[in-house]
């Protein structure tokens, strides 16, 4: 099976967690694109989608699901969403599409995070991706330096083909860092949080994943 044969089967898996007559929050990346297209294929069957970026909001309104702004909604039954990186206990890593600081807002108020990755993303130690931090534009030299001192490589991610600082949905920039080993993925969470001018880390591991769907060669295993 190909990587995308993966992803596809882990999104119509994930079909079984949508709670029918619900809000549902929708993550990004070519997983979660995945997903959406499943979810139009339902779409009778739930009252709408809050959004983790704008490209999954377009995706969604292009299969004529309603797309909710999370001030309008009061709970969320469900979040699914992708990943970088995911621990057998449910920590990850993500923001590799950019998107973490919405993804981390709309997982923050739902009951349950379904992650749907290809089997390549399961690790026993989060870090060989690079961690995303995103960061309000004013601060980036010096949460960078504050990075560096945790003992990563961290680097402004630039607009592709440029030289220039990326920047995200929110207006803010990211700073990636290399080489971490994250032994204990809660306490480096909350450690990066409290630095100034971050305005939210892509390590997930305070609230984690509640089940992983993974693809495999012999199927989707369920994580939980
Ligand atoms: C989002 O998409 C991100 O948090 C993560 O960076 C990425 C995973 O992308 P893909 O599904 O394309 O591998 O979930």
């Amino acid at each position: 099976m190909t990587q995308d044969e993966l992803k596809q089967a882990v999104a119509r898996a994930a079909i079984d967690y949508v709670v029918d007559g619900e809000i549902i929050g929708v993550g990004t990346g070519s997983t979660a694109n995945f997903f959406i297209d499943e979810l139009g294929l339902i779409k009778h069957r739930i009252q709408g989608a809050v959004a983790s970026s704008e490209a999954t909001a377009a995706r969604l309104a292009g299969h004529g699901i309603p797309v909710f702004d999370l001030n309008e909604v009061e709970r969320i039954a469900v979040y699914i969403d992708g990943a970088d990186e995911i621990t057998h206990a449910g920590a990850m890593i993500k923001g590799g599409g950019a998107a973490l600081t919405r993804e981390k807002i709309v997982a923050s108020v739902s009951g349950q995070f379904v992650c749907i990755a290809d089997g390549s993303k399961l690790v026993d130690t989060l870090g060989k991706f690079a961690l995303p931090v995103e960061v309000l534009p004013m601060a980036r030299n010096a949460v960078l330096r504050q990075l560096a001192a945790l003992g990563g490589q961290p680097k402004v991610r630039t607009k592709p083909g440029s030289d220039e600082a990326f920047v995200t949905d929110n207006g803010g920039n990211i700073i990636d860092v290399a080489g971490l080993a994250i032994a204990d993925p809660v306490a480096l969470e909350t450690q990066i949080n409290q630095i100034v001018g971050v305005v939210a880390v892509g390590l997930f591991a305070a609230r984690g994943a509640n089940v992983c769907l993974l693809g495999t060669a012999d199927g989707v295993r369920t994580l939980k």
